[in-house]
């Protein structure tokens, strides 16, 4: 018996529907595969011994992860972005910054360099500039100013406005400069033991919003919001508060925020042939850096960091002899930076022939997290409890790293945000990661 001709209709419209999905899903994995390598820092670079950067300060917007915008300010090569861009430089590089000054209500602005000396502002001496209420030489609205020093120390520093600092920085007007030693690339000082796996270098930019001063500014009553009534209710790293966090670089629903803070990594391993795809002879690094008005005590779970850097000062003695330290919470002061190499070791190689000895509760009795891969084992996946689904890719582990004062776990009130992010430790090569 032939189908009648509406059952046809029918039938057409559901293949048709079916194609559609199976066409938008495999469409939606594959974008996920194409930015899913997208972590770590993201450098704005010059030509090297003379990079040269440009600097817009502007007002833009922010979202947040309570579906919040957030008016700030912040600079931009050329687009508003937050934070402003990472510049990476080399030591002994002559660095120069033009700054052009978009802001609003006519202020003028300013750029400081803690840990720089002999700054010049457009080839002079920069000097505290008392009558715009500034540290360094100013520029008026609208106009532009260069300024310029030799990078002489490596390491990881903050630039940020000299200018009513305590208004503009909070407004948002900061940004990473990291220092590349005479070394290379893939060391935080001039020390063999500052050796970090470049691909493995990561940004943990830490920093707090009060929404209402920001409102202030948006409305045009910034100039007499009283600061005694700062509180801030937003944290954030890298511009961003968890889940965006751990999100991508350049994740096309944050236009404004381009940097994530996931921290990829992989086994440490000094044991394998070393033309093995899984010898990884040195550790992951993090730059910390705290831009904010009090204590960020930051807590990278699973392991300790040795800390081997603070304000682009080595950790050494006057002999060069090793003062690095290793702590379990490393807590970040305002205004300082810290830099913290890490590793993750494989320490028992568990696996389902080598099986943990603790015997595993029964699924039942358990909350999966989601990123849970349905095994306690790396680079093993396996079915989850029927009605539970699963972020995990590939059978990698997922350890949290948080801002361990609670409180500032926070986007305006929605608890469990803020400065939250993960460490991603990928299975050993060969494996289904995209
Ligand atoms: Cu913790």
């Amino acid at each position: 018996m032939k189908p009648s001709t509406s059952f046809r209709k029918l039938r057409l419209v559901l293949v048709l529907l079916i194609a559609v999905l199976a066409f938008t899903s495999t469409a939606k994995l594959q974008s996920t595969k194409a930015s899913s390598l997208v972590t770590g820092v993201v450098c704005t670079s010059g030509a090297s011994p003379n990079p040269a950067f440009s600097l817009t300060a502007q007002p833009g917007y922010i979202q947040t992860p309570d579906m919040n915008t957030v008016y700030m300010w912040s600079y931009g090569s050329s687009a508003f972005q937050h934070p402003g861009p990472v510049l990476c430089v080399n030591q002994g590089d002559t660095v120069s910054i033009t700054l052009i000054n978009n802001l609003p209500y006519s202020l003028p602005t300013s750029l400081v360099f803690p840990g720089q000396e002999n700054v010049l502002a457009n080839g002079v001496l920069a000097q505290p500039d008392l009558a715009n209420n500034s540290l360094t030489t100013s520029v008026a609205n609208g106009d532009s100013i260069t300024y310029s020093f030799v990078a002489n120390k490596p390491g990881t520093f903050i630039y940020e406005s000299g200018t009513d600092p305590k208004t503009q920085v909070t407004m948002g007007l900061f940004g990473a400069l990291i220092v590349r030693p005479t070394m290379g690339a893939a060391f935080a000082y001039n020390r063999t033991d500052s050796r970090f796996t470049p691909a493995e270098e990561f940004l943990a930019l830490l920093s707090e919003i009060d929404p209402y001063q920001h409102q202030a500014w948006e409305n045009g009553t910034g100039a007499s919001f009283n600061m005694n009534n700062y509180r801030a209710r937003y944290w954030l790293i890298n511009g961003r508060g968890f889940p965006d966090s751990i999100a991508d670089n350049n994740a096309p629903w944050l236009p404004a925020q381009p940097y994530g803070a996931l921290a990829l990594i992989h086994e440490f391993n000094t044991t394998l042939p070393t033309s093995d795809p899984n010898y990884h002879p040195f550790p992951a690094i993090e730059r910390f850096i705290n831009v904010g008005t009090e204590e960020y005590p930051f807590h990278p779970h699973g392991q300790n960091g040795l800390v081997i850097g603070r304000d682009g000062n080595p950790l050494e003695g006057s002999g060069g002899e090793d003062l690095s330290m290793e702590k379990f919470a490393i807590n970040i002061g305002p205004g300082q930076t810290w830099d913290v190499l890490f590793k993750w070791h494989d320490a028992e190689h568990y696996s389902p022939s080598n099986p943990v000895t603790s015997p595993l509760p029964d699924l039942v009795n358990l909350t999966l997290g989601m990123f849970y891969s349905g095994s306690p084992y790396l680079g093993q996946t396996e079915q989850l409890p029927p009605g539970k689904s699963t972020l995990n890719q590939c059978g990698e582990y997922y350890i949290i790293s948080h801002n361990h004062a609670l409180f500032q776990l926070d986007a305006f009130g929605q608890v469990m945000s803020g400065p939250i992010t993960y460490l991603r430790i990928d299975p050993p090569t060969p494996n289904t990661c995209p």
